[in-house]
Protein backbone atom coordinates (compact mmCIF):
# COMPACT_ATOMS: atom_id res chain seq x y z
CA UNK A 1 0.00 0.00 0.00
CA UNK A 2 1.56 3.90 -0.80
CA UNK A 3 0.27 6.54 -0.61
CA UNK A 4 -2.66 6.56 -2.78
CA UNK A 5 -6.18 8.58 -2.62
CA UNK A 6 -7.94 4.75 -2.73
CA UNK A 7 -5.46 3.45 -0.65
CA UNK A 8 -6.11 5.53 2.56
CA UNK A 9 -9.18 3.40 4.56
CA UNK A 10 -6.36 0.72 5.80
CA UNK A 11 -5.11 3.73 7.49
CA UNK A 12 -7.45 5.53 8.51
CA UNK A 13 -9.09 2.28 10.44
CA UNK A 14 -5.68 1.68 11.90
CA UNK A 15 -6.16 5.76 12.83
CA UNK A 16 -9.22 5.41 14.07
CA UNK A 17 -8.28 2.77 16.52
CA UNK A 18 -5.43 5.21 17.94
CA UNK A 19 -8.00 7.73 18.19
CA UNK A 20 -10.28 6.38 20.79
CA UNK A 21 -7.05 6.86 23.33
CA UNK A 22 -6.15 10.07 21.78
CA UNK A 23 -7.48 12.56 24.29
CA UNK A 24 -5.31 15.92 23.38
CA UNK A 25 -5.99 18.09 20.26
CA UNK A 26 -2.70 19.39 18.78
CA UNK A 27 -1.94 23.30 18.03
CA UNK A 28 -3.89 24.98 15.50
CA UNK A 29 -3.41 24.22 11.34
CA UNK A 30 -4.82 27.32 9.58
CA UNK A 31 -6.31 25.78 6.20
CA UNK A 32 -6.92 28.46 2.97
CA UNK A 33 -7.45 29.38 0.00
CA UNK A 34 -4.95 32.41 -1.38
CA UNK A 35 -4.77 33.99 -4.57
CA UNK A 36 -3.40 37.29 -5.43
CA UNK A 37 -5.97 38.15 -7.70
CA UNK A 38 -9.02 39.61 -6.63
CA UNK A 39 -11.18 41.39 -9.81
CA UNK A 40 -11.73 39.00 -12.73
CA UNK A 41 -13.36 39.30 -16.21
CA UNK A 42 -15.28 36.13 -17.59
CA UNK A 43 -13.00 33.55 -19.46
CA UNK A 44 -10.02 34.72 -17.25
CA UNK A 45 -8.22 31.52 -15.06
CA UNK A 46 -8.50 32.05 -11.57
CA UNK A 47 -5.25 29.78 -9.87
CA UNK A 48 -5.94 29.49 -5.88
CA UNK A 49 -2.83 28.29 -3.69
CA UNK A 50 -4.15 25.70 -0.70
CA UNK A 51 -2.16 27.81 2.04
CA UNK A 52 -1.08 26.07 5.39
CA UNK A 53 0.11 28.00 8.56
CA UNK A 54 1.32 25.30 11.66
CA UNK A 55 1.46 22.44 9.22
CA UNK A 56 4.33 20.70 12.27
CA UNK A 57 4.65 17.30 12.13
CA UNK A 58 1.72 16.11 9.87
CA UNK A 59 1.48 12.24 8.89
CA UNK A 60 -1.94 12.80 6.95
CA UNK A 61 -4.60 15.02 5.70
CA UNK A 62 -7.70 14.97 3.99
CA UNK A 63 -10.59 17.75 3.16
CA UNK A 64 -12.94 19.38 0.61
CA UNK A 65 -12.26 22.32 -1.91
CA UNK A 66 -15.21 23.69 -2.76
CA UNK A 67 -16.44 26.40 -5.22
CA UNK A 68 -20.04 27.66 -6.81
CA UNK A 69 -20.00 25.63 -10.29
CA UNK A 70 -21.78 28.13 -11.88
CA UNK A 71 -18.82 30.27 -11.41
CA UNK A 72 -15.93 28.58 -12.13
CA UNK A 73 -15.01 25.37 -14.22
CA UNK A 74 -12.48 23.41 -12.56
CA UNK A 75 -8.87 23.23 -14.91
CA UNK A 76 -6.13 21.73 -13.21
CA UNK A 77 -4.13 20.65 -10.00
CA UNK A 78 -0.86 21.79 -10.14
CA UNK A 79 2.11 22.55 -7.69
CA UNK A 80 2.04 19.31 -5.83
CA UNK A 81 4.43 20.16 -2.81
CA UNK A 82 3.79 17.51 0.01
CA UNK A 83 6.35 14.29 -0.67
CA UNK A 84 4.66 11.92 -3.02
CA UNK A 85 1.45 13.69 -3.33
CA UNK A 86 0.18 13.79 -6.87
CA UNK A 87 -2.84 13.66 -8.82
CA UNK A 88 -3.96 10.76 -7.86
CA UNK A 89 -4.67 11.65 -4.05
CA UNK A 90 -7.74 13.83 -5.06
CA UNK A 91 -11.25 13.01 -6.23
CA UNK A 92 -12.06 14.60 -9.39
CA UNK A 93 -14.66 13.49 -11.77
CA UNK A 94 -17.60 13.80 -11.49
CA UNK A 95 -16.88 15.86 -8.28
CA UNK A 96 -15.90 19.08 -9.52
CA UNK A 97 -18.84 18.96 -11.92
CA UNK A 98 -20.36 19.75 -9.00
CA UNK A 99 -17.85 22.30 -7.38
CA UNK A 100 -15.90 20.38 -4.87
CA UNK A 101 -12.80 18.37 -5.06
CA UNK A 102 -11.67 16.07 -2.09
CA UNK A 103 -7.90 14.75 -1.48
CA UNK A 104 -6.52 12.41 1.31
CA UNK A 105 -2.58 11.73 1.90
CA UNK A 106 -0.76 10.26 4.68
CA UNK A 107 3.12 9.20 4.85
CA UNK A 108 2.03 5.78 5.01
CA UNK A 109 4.48 5.41 8.59
CA UNK A 110 7.22 7.38 7.30
CA UNK A 111 8.46 10.56 8.62
CA UNK A 112 5.50 13.69 9.01
CA UNK A 113 6.19 16.43 7.40
CA UNK A 114 6.64 19.94 8.42
CA UNK A 115 6.09 23.01 6.13
CA UNK A 116 6.79 26.65 6.84
CA UNK A 117 4.06 29.20 7.21
CA UNK A 118 2.04 30.11 4.06
CA UNK A 119 3.57 26.93 2.08
CA UNK A 120 1.06 26.00 -0.63
CA UNK A 121 -0.27 22.25 -0.54
CA UNK A 122 -1.39 22.40 -3.66
CA UNK A 123 -2.29 24.80 -6.49
CA UNK A 124 -6.09 24.52 -7.67
CA UNK A 125 -6.78 26.41 -11.29
CA UNK A 126 -10.46 27.08 -12.75
CA UNK A 127 -11.87 29.44 -15.72
CA UNK A 128 -14.44 31.93 -14.09
CA UNK A 129 -17.80 31.10 -16.04
CA UNK A 130 -20.61 33.55 -17.13
CA UNK A 131 -22.69 33.22 -14.85
CA UNK A 132 -19.89 34.32 -12.02
CA UNK A 133 -21.53 36.64 -9.38
CA UNK A 134 -20.17 40.12 -8.33
CA UNK A 135 -18.57 38.07 -5.46
CA UNK A 136 -17.67 34.94 -5.67
CA UNK A 137 -15.80 32.39 -3.08
CA UNK A 138 -13.18 29.56 -2.89
CA UNK A 139 -13.75 27.63 0.25
CA UNK A 140 -12.61 24.50 2.34
CA UNK A 141 -15.20 22.54 3.44
CA UNK A 142 -15.58 19.36 4.91
CA UNK A 143 -18.74 17.67 2.81
CA UNK A 144 -17.91 14.99 1.23
CA UNK A 145 -14.79 14.46 2.30
CA UNK A 146 -14.10 15.99 6.35
CA UNK A 147 -11.69 18.21 7.34
CA UNK A 148 -8.77 16.25 9.58
CA UNK A 149 -5.15 16.59 9.96
CA UNK A 150 -3.57 14.75 12.15
CA UNK A 151 0.34 13.36 13.07
CA UNK A 152 2.17 10.33 13.53
CA UNK A 153 0.49 9.13 16.69
CA UNK A 154 -3.10 9.81 14.69
CA UNK A 155 -3.68 12.93 17.10
CA UNK A 156 -6.02 15.61 15.51
CA UNK A 157 -5.02 19.03 14.40
CA UNK A 158 -8.05 22.08 15.40
CA UNK A 159 -8.12 22.82 11.93
CA UNK A 160 -9.28 26.29 10.96
CA UNK A 161 -10.51 26.41 7.51
CA UNK A 162 -10.76 29.49 5.62
CA UNK A 163 -11.74 31.00 1.92
CA UNK A 164 -10.38 33.38 -0.67
CA UNK A 165 -12.99 35.81 -2.73
CA UNK A 166 -13.21 37.49 -6.38
CA UNK A 167 -14.87 39.95 -8.16
CA UNK A 168 -16.56 39.84 -11.47
CA UNK A 169 -17.65 43.43 -11.67
CA UNK A 170 -20.54 43.89 -14.20
CA UNK A 171 -19.70 46.94 -16.73
CA UNK A 172 -23.68 47.36 -16.71
CA UNK A 173 -23.71 47.29 -12.84
CA UNK A 174 -21.67 49.95 -11.90
CA UNK A 175 -23.95 52.07 -9.63
CA UNK A 176 -23.50 51.67 -5.84
CA UNK A 177 -26.84 51.45 -4.02
CA UNK A 178 -27.58 51.61 -0.70
CA UNK A 179 -30.99 50.93 -0.39
CA UNK A 180 -33.09 54.34 1.18
CA UNK A 181 -30.28 56.95 0.84
CA UNK A 182 -31.77 58.32 -2.16
CA UNK A 183 -29.54 61.30 -1.97
CA UNK A 184 -26.51 59.67 -1.48
CA UNK A 185 -26.12 61.97 1.54
CA UNK A 186 -24.43 58.66 3.08
CA UNK A 187 -27.34 58.42 6.09
CA UNK A 188 -30.93 57.54 5.53
CA UNK A 189 -33.78 60.37 6.74
CA UNK A 190 -36.55 61.70 6.05
CA UNK A 191 -34.96 64.05 3.17
CA UNK A 192 -34.49 60.72 0.67
CA UNK A 193 -38.45 60.81 0.48
CA UNK A 194 -38.07 63.79 -1.82
CA UNK A 195 -36.38 62.14 -4.30
CA UNK A 196 -39.23 59.15 -4.74
CA UNK A 197 -41.32 61.87 -5.01
CA UNK A 198 -39.47 63.43 -7.59
CA UNK A 199 -38.81 60.16 -9.45
CA UNK A 200 -42.45 58.53 -8.67
CA UNK A 201 -43.92 56.37 -11.75
CA UNK A 202 -40.19 55.62 -13.83
CA UNK A 203 -39.24 52.39 -14.51
CA UNK A 204 -35.77 50.99 -15.23
CA UNK A 205 -33.60 47.92 -14.95
CA UNK A 206 -34.48 45.84 -12.02
CA UNK A 207 -31.28 45.71 -9.71
CA UNK A 208 -29.56 41.84 -9.70
CA UNK A 209 -30.56 40.29 -6.28
CA UNK A 210 -32.36 43.33 -4.59
CA UNK A 211 -32.87 43.37 -1.03
CA UNK A 212 -33.50 46.27 1.14
CA UNK A 213 -30.46 44.69 3.41
CA UNK A 214 -28.43 47.96 4.70
CA UNK A 215 -25.48 46.56 2.30
CA UNK A 216 -23.58 48.10 -1.29
CA UNK A 217 -25.74 46.88 -3.96
CA UNK A 218 -24.65 46.91 -7.82
CA UNK A 219 -27.55 48.10 -9.96
CA UNK A 220 -27.20 49.12 -13.62
CA UNK A 221 -28.07 52.67 -14.91
CA UNK A 222 -31.06 54.08 -15.44
CA UNK A 223 -32.32 56.93 -17.57
CA UNK A 224 -33.84 59.26 -15.47
CA UNK A 225 -31.85 61.36 -13.00
CA UNK A 226 -33.11 63.76 -10.54
CA UNK A 227 -33.21 67.34 -12.20
CA UNK A 228 -30.89 69.23 -10.09
CA UNK A 229 -29.24 67.18 -7.80
CA UNK A 230 -28.84 64.65 -11.04
CA UNK A 231 -29.22 61.59 -8.59
CA UNK A 232 -29.32 58.53 -10.81
CA UNK A 233 -32.66 56.40 -10.05
CA UNK A 234 -31.37 53.78 -9.46
CA UNK A 235 -30.67 54.88 -6.37
CA UNK A 236 -34.27 55.90 -5.80
CA UNK A 237 -35.71 52.81 -6.37
CA UNK A 238 -34.87 51.35 -3.51
CA UNK A 239 -36.21 47.91 -3.23
CA UNK A 240 -34.85 47.15 -6.99
CA UNK A 241 -38.01 46.27 -8.50
CA UNK A 242 -37.77 48.39 -11.60
CA UNK A 243 -40.13 50.84 -11.10
CA UNK A 244 -40.44 53.54 -8.49
CA UNK A 245 -43.69 54.17 -6.40
CA UNK A 246 -45.08 54.07 -2.78
CA UNK A 247 -43.31 50.42 -1.66
CA UNK A 248 -39.81 52.56 -1.86
CA UNK A 249 -40.77 54.29 1.01
CA UNK A 250 -40.74 51.26 2.95
CA UNK A 251 -36.64 50.58 2.40
CA UNK A 252 -36.39 54.23 4.15
CA UNK A 253 -38.27 53.33 6.82
CA UNK A 254 -36.65 50.32 7.56
CA UNK A 255 -33.00 51.87 7.13
CA UNK A 256 -33.12 55.10 8.83
CA UNK A 257 -30.96 56.33 10.21
CA UNK A 258 -28.25 54.02 8.85
CA UNK A 259 -25.10 55.63 7.43
CA UNK A 260 -22.51 54.40 4.86
CA UNK A 261 -19.91 56.77 6.97
CA UNK A 262 -18.72 53.39 8.60
CA UNK A 263 -15.29 54.82 10.28
CA UNK A 264 -16.45 58.59 11.09
CA UNK A 265 -18.25 60.07 14.15
CA UNK A 266 -19.45 62.80 12.47
CA UNK A 267 -22.58 63.51 10.33
CA UNK A 268 -21.25 65.93 8.13
CA UNK A 269 -22.57 64.49 5.12
CA UNK A 270 -25.98 64.46 6.14
CA UNK A 271 -28.17 66.70 3.72
CA UNK A 272 -28.32 70.64 5.27
CA UNK A 273 -29.64 73.14 3.26
CA UNK A 274 -28.06 75.35 1.44
CA UNK A 275 -27.73 79.02 2.90
CA UNK A 276 -30.78 80.69 2.98
CA UNK A 277 -31.25 84.43 1.77
CA UNK A 278 -34.77 84.92 3.05
CA UNK A 279 -37.16 88.23 3.20
CA UNK A 280 -39.71 89.16 4.29
CA UNK A 281 -42.19 88.34 0.81
CA UNK A 282 -41.44 84.59 1.64
CA UNK A 283 -43.80 82.05 3.04
CA UNK A 284 -43.34 80.72 6.20
CA UNK A 285 -43.56 77.35 7.49
CA UNK A 286 -44.55 77.20 11.41
CA UNK A 287 -46.52 75.60 14.38
CA UNK A 288 -49.76 76.85 14.38
CA UNK A 289 -49.88 78.20 18.16
CA UNK A 290 -53.27 77.08 20.14
CA UNK A 291 -53.95 77.28 23.73
CA UNK A 292 -54.06 73.68 25.81
CA UNK A 293 -54.66 72.15 29.13
CA UNK A 294 -52.06 69.73 31.05
CA UNK A 295 -52.38 65.84 30.39
CA UNK A 296 -54.00 66.89 27.04
CA UNK A 297 -53.15 65.12 23.73
CA UNK A 298 -53.13 67.73 21.43
CA UNK A 299 -53.09 67.92 17.50
CA UNK A 300 -50.58 70.98 16.17
CA UNK A 301 -51.18 71.80 12.40
CA UNK A 302 -47.83 72.68 10.72
CA UNK A 303 -48.75 75.70 8.48
CA UNK A 304 -47.10 76.60 5.55
CA UNK A 305 -47.90 79.76 3.53
CA UNK A 306 -50.61 82.30 4.72
CA UNK A 307 -53.54 84.62 3.19
CA UNK A 308 -51.12 86.98 2.50
CA UNK A 309 -47.72 84.97 1.06
CA UNK A 310 -49.06 81.75 -0.31
CA UNK A 311 -46.77 79.32 -0.59
CA UNK A 312 -46.80 78.96 -4.44
CA UNK A 313 -44.95 75.74 -6.75
CA UNK A 314 -44.76 73.16 -3.78
CA UNK A 315 -43.75 69.46 -4.64
CA UNK A 316 -42.05 68.40 -1.49
CA UNK A 317 -41.12 69.34 2.19
CA UNK A 318 -38.47 67.90 4.16
CA UNK A 319 -38.02 69.46 7.72
CA UNK A 320 -37.78 69.08 11.21
CA UNK A 321 -40.39 69.52 14.20
CA UNK A 322 -38.32 70.80 17.65
CA UNK A 323 -40.37 70.96 20.59
CA UNK A 324 -40.00 71.62 24.50
CA UNK A 325 -39.09 68.16 26.51
CA UNK A 326 -40.34 69.65 29.40
CA UNK A 327 -43.83 70.49 27.72
CA UNK A 328 -44.06 67.31 25.97
CA UNK A 329 -44.98 63.32 27.39
CA UNK A 330 -41.28 61.35 25.89
CA UNK A 331 -42.49 59.40 23.14
CA UNK A 332 -45.74 60.45 22.93
CA UNK A 333 -45.49 62.52 19.19
CA UNK A 334 -46.27 61.29 15.41
CA UNK A 335 -47.21 63.39 12.83
CA UNK A 336 -50.59 62.82 11.01
CA UNK A 337 -51.33 64.06 7.60
CA UNK A 338 -54.84 65.08 6.95
CA UNK A 339 -56.69 67.95 5.43
CA UNK A 340 -52.76 69.08 4.08
CA UNK A 341 -52.80 71.43 1.13
CA UNK A 342 -50.47 69.77 -0.49
CA UNK A 343 -52.76 66.82 -1.37
CA UNK A 344 -54.82 63.61 -0.34
CA UNK A 345 -52.67 61.85 2.01
CA UNK A 346 -54.46 58.32 -0.04
CA UNK A 347 -53.44 58.74 -3.30
CA UNK A 348 -51.80 62.08 -3.81
CA UNK A 349 -48.76 62.42 -1.31
CA UNK A 350 -46.05 59.61 0.10
CA UNK A 351 -44.75 60.84 3.19
CA UNK A 352 -42.72 59.71 6.54
CA UNK A 353 -41.92 60.63 9.52
CA UNK A 354 -39.78 59.69 12.99
CA UNK A 355 -39.75 60.68 16.38
CA UNK A 356 -36.15 61.46 18.22
CA UNK A 357 -37.52 61.64 21.63
CA UNK A 358 -33.51 61.93 22.81
CA UNK A 359 -33.59 64.95 20.28
CA UNK A 360 -36.90 66.58 21.20
CA UNK A 361 -37.22 66.26 17.42
CA UNK A 362 -39.82 65.18 14.91
CA UNK A 363 -38.47 64.21 11.43
CA UNK A 364 -40.90 64.34 8.74
CA UNK A 365 -40.72 64.72 4.67
CA UNK A 366 -44.01 64.78 2.37
CA UNK A 367 -43.85 64.66 -1.31
CA UNK A 368 -46.54 64.94 -4.19
CA UNK A 369 -46.22 62.35 -6.65
CA UNK A 370 -47.48 63.02 -10.07
CA UNK A 371 -44.93 65.87 -11.35
CA UNK A 372 -47.18 68.83 -10.46
CA UNK A 373 -46.74 71.78 -7.90
CA UNK A 374 -49.52 73.12 -6.05
CA UNK A 375 -50.30 75.76 -4.50
CA UNK A 376 -51.54 76.95 -1.12
CA UNK A 377 -51.96 78.65 2.42
CA UNK A 378 -52.70 76.34 5.74
CA UNK A 379 -52.00 73.48 7.03
CA UNK A 380 -49.56 70.70 5.25
CA UNK A 381 -49.33 68.24 8.08
CA UNK A 382 -49.72 67.70 11.71
CA UNK A 383 -48.14 66.78 15.27
CA UNK A 384 -49.48 64.93 17.72
CA UNK A 385 -48.62 64.88 21.30
CA UNK A 386 -49.37 64.62 25.04
CA UNK A 387 -49.07 67.84 26.73
CA UNK A 388 -46.98 67.21 30.05
CA UNK A 389 -48.70 67.67 33.59
CA UNK A 390 -47.30 70.75 34.49
CA UNK A 391 -48.43 72.40 37.23
CA UNK A 392 -47.68 75.94 37.82
CA UNK A 393 -49.43 79.04 37.98
CA UNK A 394 -48.72 80.88 35.60
CA UNK A 395 -49.77 79.34 31.61
CA UNK A 396 -46.12 77.88 30.43
CA UNK A 397 -45.17 78.75 26.80
CA UNK A 398 -44.43 75.69 25.06
CA UNK A 399 -41.73 76.28 22.14
CA UNK A 400 -41.83 74.91 18.07
CA UNK A 401 -39.39 75.84 15.56
CA UNK A 402 -39.02 74.22 12.44
CA UNK A 403 -35.37 73.16 11.68
CA UNK A 404 -33.86 72.54 8.40
CA UNK A 405 -36.81 72.94 5.75
CA UNK A 406 -35.85 71.43 2.28
CA UNK A 407 -38.67 72.50 0.18
CA UNK A 408 -38.60 71.74 -3.31
CA UNK A 409 -40.59 72.05 -6.67
CA UNK A 410 -40.84 69.27 -9.38
CA UNK A 411 -37.96 70.99 -11.10
CA UNK A 412 -35.85 70.64 -7.49
CA UNK A 413 -35.51 74.37 -7.37
CA UNK A 414 -35.24 75.31 -3.58
CA UNK A 415 -38.45 77.30 -2.36
CA UNK A 416 -37.21 79.74 0.50
CA UNK A 417 -39.44 79.84 3.91
CA UNK A 418 -39.17 81.70 7.26
CA UNK A 419 -39.49 79.25 9.93
CA UNK A 420 -40.21 81.29 13.29
CA UNK A 421 -40.37 79.84 16.89
CA UNK A 422 -43.77 79.50 17.77
CA UNK A 423 -45.15 79.52 21.21
CA UNK A 424 -48.55 77.56 22.27
CA UNK A 425 -50.23 78.86 25.49
CA UNK A 426 -50.07 75.39 28.52
CA UNK A 427 -53.12 77.02 30.95
CA UNK A 428 -51.17 77.30 34.48
CA UNK A 429 -53.28 76.52 37.72
CA UNK A 430 -54.13 79.92 38.42
CA UNK A 431 -54.19 81.87 35.28
CA UNK A 432 -56.82 84.34 34.61
CA UNK A 433 -58.92 83.44 31.56
CA UNK A 434 -59.55 79.80 30.94
CA UNK A 435 -58.86 77.79 27.68
CA UNK A 436 -62.48 78.05 27.27
CA UNK A 437 -62.35 82.23 26.90
CA UNK A 438 -59.02 81.89 25.21
CA UNK A 439 -61.05 79.99 22.30
CA UNK A 440 -63.38 82.70 22.11
CA UNK A 441 -60.47 85.25 20.97
CA UNK A 442 -59.03 84.48 17.92
CA UNK A 443 -56.13 86.71 16.44
CA UNK A 444 -55.17 85.91 12.61
CA UNK A 445 -52.96 85.55 10.54
CA UNK A 446 -50.46 83.25 11.77
CA UNK A 447 -48.05 84.56 11.19
CA UNK A 448 -48.30 88.23 10.96
CA UNK A 449 -46.88 90.76 8.69
CA UNK A 450 -48.58 94.45 8.68
CA UNK A 451 -51.64 93.72 10.21
CA UNK A 452 -53.28 91.26 12.94
CA UNK A 453 -57.38 90.52 12.79
CA UNK A 454 -58.64 89.79 16.26
CA UNK A 455 -62.17 88.59 16.83
CA UNK A 456 -63.47 88.26 20.00
CA UNK A 457 -66.58 86.42 19.79
CA UNK A 458 -69.60 88.55 21.90
CA UNK A 459 -66.62 89.13 24.51
CA UNK A 460 -67.12 93.23 25.99
CA UNK A 461 -63.49 94.18 25.51
CA UNK A 462 -62.40 97.33 27.78
CA UNK A 463 -58.51 97.52 26.87
CA UNK A 464 -56.21 95.87 24.94
CA UNK A 465 -52.80 95.46 25.81
CA UNK A 466 -49.64 94.77 23.32
CA UNK A 467 -46.60 93.23 25.00
CA UNK A 468 -43.05 92.48 23.87
CA UNK A 469 -41.21 89.80 24.08
CA UNK A 470 -39.90 90.62 26.89
CA UNK A 471 -43.86 91.32 28.55
CA UNK A 472 -43.05 94.96 28.39
CA UNK A 473 -46.44 96.83 27.79
CA UNK A 474 -45.71 98.33 24.47
CA UNK A 475 -48.84 100.11 23.59
CA UNK A 476 -52.44 100.02 25.27
CA UNK A 477 -55.79 100.63 23.87
CA UNK A 478 -58.58 101.52 25.81
CA UNK A 479 -61.36 100.06 23.64
CA UNK A 480 -62.35 96.99 21.57
CA UNK A 481 -60.71 96.67 17.99
CA UNK A 482 -60.80 94.59 15.02
CA UNK A 483 -57.21 95.44 13.60
CA UNK A 484 -54.26 95.89 14.72
CA UNK A 485 -51.40 97.29 13.17
CA UNK A 486 -47.87 95.89 13.38
CA UNK A 487 -45.77 96.75 10.32
CA UNK A 488 -43.90 98.71 12.82
CA UNK A 489 -42.87 95.70 15.28
CA UNK A 490 -39.66 93.63 15.14
CA UNK A 491 -39.81 90.37 13.97
CA UNK A 492 -40.71 88.57 16.94
CA UNK A 493 -43.42 86.68 19.74
CA UNK A 494 -45.77 89.36 21.59
CA UNK A 495 -48.24 88.83 24.06
CA UNK A 496 -51.78 90.58 23.17
CA UNK A 497 -53.76 90.86 25.97
CA UNK A 498 -57.31 91.07 26.41
CA UNK A 499 -58.98 92.82 29.81
CA UNK A 500 -62.83 91.30 28.85
CA UNK A 501 -65.50 91.09 31.38
CA UNK A 502 -65.42 87.53 31.96
CA UNK A 503 -61.90 87.59 32.67
CA UNK A 504 -57.70 88.30 31.00
CA UNK A 505 -57.11 86.46 28.23
CA UNK A 506 -53.52 86.38 26.75
CA UNK A 507 -52.85 85.43 22.87
CA UNK A 508 -49.02 85.50 21.54
CA UNK A 509 -49.41 86.25 18.00
CA UNK A 510 -45.67 86.02 15.56
CA UNK A 511 -44.36 89.13 13.50
CA UNK A 512 -42.61 88.29 10.64
CA1 LIG B 1 -29.79 60.22 2.40
CA1 LIG C 1 -39.15 50.13 -6.49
Amino acid sequence: MKKRFLGLSLVLCLLSLNLAFASTTLEDLSLYPYSDQDTLEVGDQYCVEIRVDGFVNVAGFQFTVSWNPEALQFDSLLGFNVPGLDILNFGLPPLVDDGVVTTSWNTAFETPVTLSDGSHLVKVCFTVLPDAEFVNTVQIAGVPTAIEFFDNMGELFNVIPGSSTFYVPDENLNLSVWPGDTDLSEIVDNFDLLNIGLAYGETGPTRPNASAIWQQQLAAQWTYSTPNSTINAAHIDTDGNGIINDADVQAVEQNWGETTNFGGEDEENRLTPLPEALTLADPAIIVEPQTVNPGQEATFNILFGDETTLAEGVYGLAFTVVYDPVAVVSSSVSASFSDSWLGDENGELIKIFRDRPEDNRLDIAISRINQQNRDGQGAIAQINLTIAEILQEENYPMAFEIENPRIINVQEQLIPALHPITFSEIMGTTATGSPELSHRVNLYPIPARDLLQLSTDDLIVDAIELLSPEGKVVQRWEQALTQIPISILAPGTYILQLFTREGMVQKRFVKL
